[in-house]
């Protein structure tokens, strides 16, 4: 087969270029390419291999095609996606399954979706030129390695995976028919501002069965990038089926006493202080977004599965973000999307400098005042504005951490949202069980602008992985359970909520607490500090918040600041259980122990209130 795809693509194509794939011996690889290529009819062919002369030919490739255009400091970028593919798109984004809807997830039956979508794909690179990379997630030569190839008529999008991910084309060209999951994008026809243009005919859809994502009519990177959120439906099925996980969490070190590291992974929604947990000056940073982790020797390991950030910018600033203000204005090389561009200069909200009243942004040429067709009017950057950039550039990184294919110990997972009226700060759960389903399978958060549709409502985000679900709920809250029968020392789990407000609305925290909460997660993993008890799980005590506060922040932590922040707040809990029960009681496939710990925990709380009444000082438990 190798050899007839070969000879059919040196015809049609250029030679030097299939010349770079004869060293691949791969029969997978050679049916999926002539497939994409026989479907898509593209007019040209890149191989991307790791030399320095393809890399750089992407990013030109991206200048030239008007993809990317450069700032004043010639290694920054910009791209710009169309007004109306700013974020993900929830509503052209379906799982294909063979066996009937699933709960909580936009499904269609597979044969018909891949009808659709390769209908759709029919000479869609027709004209273009076609890039072909390969990656691996996870590090290489690892029990986490797992090898990707993506194809793409984007030259912005391989140039962003060339970035974020870690190039293998020598990993597949040394190891013979590795297997690998499928990753084909196309940005379709692109209009005078090269954005695409049809994106009603946008489409994001999975074959899980075939591993394999189709992502068409859109560039928006976490649409179009398929080994960012496009390769986490597919490995959330992989580590289901294998007794592992695969989780929308960032991967970080906590610097303890004496030297002690201990490394946690978080899971939060977007925009709900996710990146800004991870990339705190004084610890160490491995990854932002999304972490693979295994039980080797009875103990829980984590990779970060990236080796780049694609970060939210807004209110991003040299005062609270000095790290990574850095990075964005040094010589790495940076590529901005959806930011303002004036005088060959980025600019976007919340920046802390002044902003231009003019320049050119995700809306076309822009003023201050500028309204779009539904009259709102266009704020200078989108609120989903980003920059892509290597991990390595961070002065932050724990670069030990971020290549070791064994990956790191893991001490603690952090799940937080967004709630104005419920969780405390931080709460540790009373043990796995608890923390997956009260804490991780109870995530609720205000949504965001990195889904197109309305902000600021109220949503049931289970472990911060709901859109990315690819699988049963039952099944995938069943498979955390397990993964506990195989651990000798189970992580220890926490909630956090950084988003607390008092009865005016006031947030009860400064954005620089998170600093100290960790600090005293750190502490508790090896149980270098006491807890109290209450019905949610154990709090601080205030005496070791008064002395992190003091030794973290330099300041002082007052006791009517922490009876207000940690005050268990009763009736907003018991509502919450209810919430929560409510879905998960709707679902036959959830395992039984996610409503018995549910319920547990609100009689937990009604016991409380008889005793207490509704809003209970943390003294109480003392
Ligand atoms: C997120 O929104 O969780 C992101 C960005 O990490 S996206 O690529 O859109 O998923
Ligand atoms: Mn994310």
């Amino acid at each position: 087969m190798k050899e007839e795809i070969l000879s059919f693509l040196k015809e049609k194509y250029d030679m030097d270029e299939v010349s770079k794939i004869e060293n691949i011996e791969n029969d997978e690889f050679f049916d999926f390419l002539y497939d994409i290529v026989k479907l898509a009819e593209p007019s040209r062919i890149f191989i991307v291999t790791e030399t320095s002369n393809d890399y750089e030919y992407v990013r030109r490739k991206a200048l030239e095609y008007g993809e990317e255009r450069v700032l004043k400091n010639a290694n920054h970028t910009y791209h710009f996606d169309n007004y109306y593919d700013q974020a993900r798109d929830k509503e052209n984004t379906k799982i294909l399954v063979e066996n009937g809807p699933l709960s909580l997830i936009n499904t269609m039956e597979r044969s018909k979706g891949i009808e659709e979508v390769r209908g759709l794909m029919k000479g869609i690179m027709k004209d273009r030129e076609m890039f072909v990379g390969f990656f691996v997630l996870g590090t290489k030569n690892s029990e986490f390695t797992i090898p990707t190839v993506q194809i793409t008529d984007s030259a912005y999008v391989m140039h962003s995976e060339l970035i974020l991910y870690r190039n293998a084309y020598e990993y597949f060209v040394k190891n013979q028919n590795l297997h690998f999951l499928r990753f084909v994008h196309s940005q379709g026809e692109l209009d005078e501002r090269k954005t695409s243009k049809n994106l009603e005919k946008r489409r994001i859809y999975f074959d899980i069965e075939g591993e394999t994502s189709y992502s068409i009519n859109n560039q928006y990177a976490g649409n179009s990038v398929g080994l960012k959120k496009n390769a986490l439906r597919l490995t959330i099925a992989k580590a289901l089926k294998e007794g592992w996980l695969s989780e929308h969490m960032f991967l970080m070190g906590v610097n303890g006493p004496d030297g002690r590291v201990t490394y946690f992974t978080g899971a939060f929604p977007s925009m709900c202080g996710k990146t800004s947990t991870c990339m705190i000056p004084h610890e160490r940073l491995v990854g932002d977004d999304l972490s693979f982790i295994k039980v080797k020797d009875g103990k829980a390991y984590a990779v970060n599965v990236e080796n780049g950030v694609f970060g939210i910018i807004e209110d991003i600033n040299e005062k609270d973000d000095p790290l990574i203000w850095k990075v964005l204005f040094s010589d790495n090389e940076v590529i901005f999307s959806n930011i303002l561009v004036y005088n060959g200069k980025p600019y976007w909200n919340g920046m802390g400098i002044p902003i231009p009243d003019k320049g050119e942004n995700h809306s076309g040429l822009w003023w201050k005042g500028k309204k779009d067709k539904e009259g709102k009017e266009i704020p200078p950057s989108h609120k989903n504005a980003r920059f892509t950039v290597k991990l390595e550039r961070f002065p932050n990184l724990d670069r030990w951490a971020l290549d070791n294919p064994e990956g790191v110990e893991l001490g603690g997972i952090i799940y937080g949202g967004r709630d104005s009226d419920t969780w405390p700060p931080v709460c540790e759960a009373f043990n796995w069980d608890h923390g997956v389903i009260n804490k991780g399978a109870s995530i609720e958060s205000e949504t965001t602008a990195a889904t197109i549709g309305k902000e600021g409502v109220r949503t049931f985000n289970p472990m911060s992985i709901i859109e990315f679900l690819s699988v049963d709920i039952g099944k995938y809250l069943d498979n955390y359970l397990k993964f506990k029968e195989k651990l000798k020392k189970e992580p220890k789990i926490f909630g956090v909520n950084y988003f607390l407000k008092d009865k005016n609305g006031k947030y009860l925290n400064e954005k620089t607490d998170k600093a100290v909460w960790l600090k005293w997660m750190e502490l508790r993993i090896h149980g270098d500090v006491d807890a109290i008890k209450t019905p949610i799980g154990y709090i601080p005590k205030y005496e070791d918040l008064k002395d992190l506060f003091k030794k973290v922040q330099k300041k002082d932590y007052s006791l009517n600041d922490y009876e207000e922040q940690f005050k268990i707040r009763v009736p907003e809990l018991i509502s919450k259980c209810d919430r929560i029960l409510e879905i998960y009681r709707k679902i036959p496939t959830v395992p039984e122990k996610v409503i018995r710990e549910l319920e547990e925990e609100k009689k937990r709380l009604i016991d409380a209130r008889e005793k207490f009444g509704d809003y209970i000082s943390p003294l109480k438990f003392y």
